[in-house]
């Protein structure tokens, strides 16, 4: 058996990784013909790959690791447990410590009565556990006709059948036969995009209207619950106009109808609070939790439910579970995160310090040429590409050849930033110091020009008509 460490040549690691690895979302043959890139360690906010370049992760990994890399508290938090608990269920009337102590604590930071965790161990495991608990809890309630979940376009909710299904990513759907039945997709509130000449606070209201006639054409009696990110973030960071969430919960509260709100991004001091819905004001009766919950140290997520849902539940047995639903280590390290990011005042630190900073910097993006409007909450933002600032316009090329071009820029000028579609976004650990954030604007702004600039050269700065 070959040995394979960091310190192999990164051509050789290329090699092994093209011929045995299938990554997420990426075009094998073309990774395979460009060489993948091969990250070794990281710390703070800046990772290094195997040529010794460093990178500030201004997309904290996968919108995850708020707390930074290189704690070690938490990898001697997760030894602690392998060595004490490593692995016991908690199906068949069994529980442990770690998962008593984690479903408590969030009981405690999450608002209002959510006060009921169900473990999972992605996102994705989450929303599938959602979509069966809100089916169950309207049967238990004698509505077993109440069944479909309304959703919005361009929203992610994961990967796995039904959470796939629940999002609304049209290439998505294309693979694999999706959505499974039962789920209905209204537009999104995306007034940069899609609201043309619609004042955007008048858009809101129609998009959130979206909603009631949805609830009106499927029939009250038929709808299960509405599942929303309270910002959308694999979409492209869209932060609603202020009046979408009030309109939404307005008619959640009219309607027999569940909100789910999808923390997976937006949770875990996110968008300054604890939780997007404290940001935007919204009453959820259930929450997707994952990716904060640990800071990726760990792979783990949960459905938190009401007492109300919770009692409903109670009444019956949900055959519903995973190997690893409330696994003792993931538990322990995201204890530990928790702690770390509440004593060290990380999460408050966000709202009222580095957010504030984070909007100011960001925010003079927008006099870029190539960019058509820059958007930020707490510490998620995204900037729009644009080859005509003032009109909003998309480019005449394939959707996401800016971006790309972009990003590329980025990688090269040492900072990580994704790109959706010809949208730029970040979301970099909430321990970004103001420094950071400086160096972040100033490296986004260099990609910027060397982006505007090979778009000009290679004639793609053409408006779609
Ligand atoms: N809900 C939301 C809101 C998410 O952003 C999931 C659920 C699924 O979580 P898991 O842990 O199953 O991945 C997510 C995940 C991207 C990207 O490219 C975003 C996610 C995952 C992978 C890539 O922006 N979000």
């Amino acid at each position: 058996m070959t040995t394979i460490t960091n310190h192999m040549p990164t051509a050789e690691l290329q090699a092994l990784d093209a011929a045995h690895h299938l990554h997420p979302f990426t075009h094998g043959a073309d990774l395979a013909r460009k060489g993948v890139r091969v990250i070794t360690r990281a710390e703070g906010t800046t990772l290094t790959d195997s040529e010794g370049n460093d990178y500030l992760d201004a997309m904290a990994g996968l919108w995850c690791v708020n707390l930074g890399y290189g704690r070690h508290e938490l990898a001697e938090a997760a030894a602690r447990q392998m060595k004490e608990l490593p692995y016991y269920n908690t199906f068949f009337q069994t529980t442990h410590v770690p998962a008593i102590a984690l479903a408590a604590r969030i009981a405690e930071l999450t608002p209002g009565d959510l006060n009921h965790v169900f473990f999972a161990s992605s996102g994705s495991e989450a929303n599938d556990t959602n979509i069966r608990l809100v089916r169950t809890y309207w049967a238990q309630k004698g509505k077993p006709e109440k069944q479909v979940i309304i959703s919005r376009k361009n929203a992610y909710h994961g990967s796995s059948m039904g959470s796939a299904s629940l999002g609304g990513m049209a290439p998505m759907h294309a693979q694999g036969g999706l959505p499974i039945p039962g789920i209905h997709h209204i537009d999104q509130p995306h007034w940069y995009a899609e609201g043309g000449d619609t004042d955007p606070a008048e858009f809101g209201l129609q998009r959130a209207r979206a909603l009631e006639e949805a609830i009106h054409e499927l029939g009250e009696d038929k709808v299960a619950a509405f599942i929303a990110e309270p910002i959308q973030g694999a979409g492209g960071v869209i932060v609603p106009p202020e009046t979408y969430w009030p309109e939404i919960q307005r008619i959640c509260d009219k309607y027999e109808i569940l909100l789910i709100a999808d923390e997976v991004i937006c949770g875990f001091g996110r968008t300054g609070n604890w939780f997007g819905s404290q940001t935007l004001n919204i009453r959820p009766d259930i929450m997707t939790i994952a990716k904060g919950l640990s800071s990726g140290y760990q792979p783990i997520g949960g459905s938190v439910v009401t007492d109300e849902v919770a009692a409903v539940l109670d009444g019956c047995e949900f055959a519903h579970g995973y190997t690893y639903s409330g696994h003792p280590v993931a538990c322990a390290v995201a204890l530990e995160n928790l702690r770390i990011l509440d004593e060290e005042g990380i999460v408050a630190r966000a709202g009222s310090e580095t957010a504030p900073y984070l909007k100011e910097k960001w925010e003079t993006l927008a006099d870029h040429p190539l960019v058509g409007e820059a958007r930020i909450c707490g510490l998620m933002g995204s900037i729009a590409l644009t080859p005509h600032k003032d009109s909003r316009a998309k480019f005449a090329a394939e959707a996401g050849t800016a971006g790309l071009i972009c990003r590329e820029h980025c990688f090269a000028n040492n900072l990580i930033m994704r790109h959706v579609g010809d949208r730029m976004v970040i979301s970099p650990p909430l321990v970004i110091t103001r420094g950071e954030i400086d160096t972040l604007v100033e490296r986004a702004w260099k990609a910027l020009d060397l982006a505007h600039k090979q778009l000009g050269d290679e004639g793609l700065m053409k408006a779609a008509s």
